[in-house]
Parts: C-alpha cells; structure tokens; sequence
C-alpha cells in the first residue's frame, strides 16, 4: 500500500496516468470517428444504389422489340431503347429515343398481346442528350407511368407520360420544351 501511495504521489505516476487518459480519449475519438466514416459510406452507397435503380437500364441489341422497332424504322439510329409493360397487359413493350434526320424522338412499341405483333405510338419529340427513362407507377394504379428526362446545352427537362389508347399521353413535365 505504502509503495504504492508512494507511486501514486509521484510526478512520474501522474504522468502516466495522463498519458493512459490521452491514449483512452484517442482511441474513443477514433472509434467513433470510424464510424461516422462507415454511416458516410453506406449513405453514398444508398444513394448510389437508388440512383442505379432509378433509371431503367437500356436493352441490348439482341432484344426482340428493338427488331421490330428497328424493321419499322430503318434509317432511325437509336439513343436509348427500355423494355417494360407500360399497358398493364403482362406483355412487355419497349420505349425508344431515337435521331431521324437530325431529330431527336420518343416512341413506344406496344406488345398487341401475342409477343409478334406491335403497334407504334405517335413520335413525340425526345430530349437531345443524357436521355434516361425511368418507370414508376406514380399513382400506384393501372399503366406504369413513363418518365423520360434529358438535357440540352445544359437546360434539363424531364415530362412523365401515361400510355392512353396507344399514346404516350404527357401527364405533367418541366422544361421539357428546352431540353427537345
Ligand atoms: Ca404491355
Ligand atoms: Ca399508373
């Protein structure tokens, strides 16, 4: 006991007393440090994931309505080409931006039910650079709404579109006139 009062009362003792407090107090710091860290990565994370599942991804070459799209529109040169069910029927249907003759358009081919047959809505015009298209049913009812967005010269626009009697019908949009 004496021995270590003796320790205790030591300039020496209380040095390293100070330097254990220090070392704990950093320790502390670093964890919790670590692990605002972590909760920053998983919120990029999070963030990135939902930006991937925001925008559909593209179809490739090979897909079955591109060809039709492509047979109907032989000198169209296609920018962006979707694949979804956008009548609520269970067959999917394809929505494709395309360049003809220097202009930029949307169009979707609508399955007619039996997976060889496709009916072509009217072009619309289309946005004439980073087009993405996105499928959400925002009402949560019927038809998958479509949401086509874009740019031009740096101006973006986007507009939300429902298929109605074989229309790709514009429910709301925004700056859509400055991005087509
Ligand atoms: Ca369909
Ligand atoms: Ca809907």
């Amino acid at each position: 006991m004496d021995i270590f009062k003796k320790f205790w009362r030591s300039v020496k003792g209380k040095c390293l007393i100070a330097v254990l407090v220090l070392l704990a107090a950093f320790a502390v710091h670093n964890a919790l440090e670590g692990r605002e860290g972590d909760k920053q990565i998983t919120q990029t994370e999070a963030r990135k994931t939902k930006r991937e599942v925001k925008y559909a991804k593209p179809v490739d070459d090979s897909n079955q309505i591109l060809g039709k799209f492509k047979e109907q529109f032989p000198e169209a040169s296609v920018v962006l080409a979707c694949e979804e069910d956008v009548t609520d029927d269970g067959c999917k249907d394809l929505i494709v931006i395309y360049t003809e003759k220097e202009l930029t358009r949307t169009v979707a081919v609508i399955d007619s039910g039996d997976g060889v047959n496709y009916n072509f809505s009217t072009p619309i015009p289309g946005p004439i650079e980073n087009q993405k298209i996105q499928f959400k049913n925002i009402d949560k009812e019927g038809e998958i709404e479509i949401i086509v967005t874009g740019e031009k010269k740096g101006a973006v626009g986007y507009a939300i579109y429902r298929m109605i009697d074989g229309e790709m019908v514009d429910l709301f949009g925004e700056g859509m006139e400055d991005c087509c």
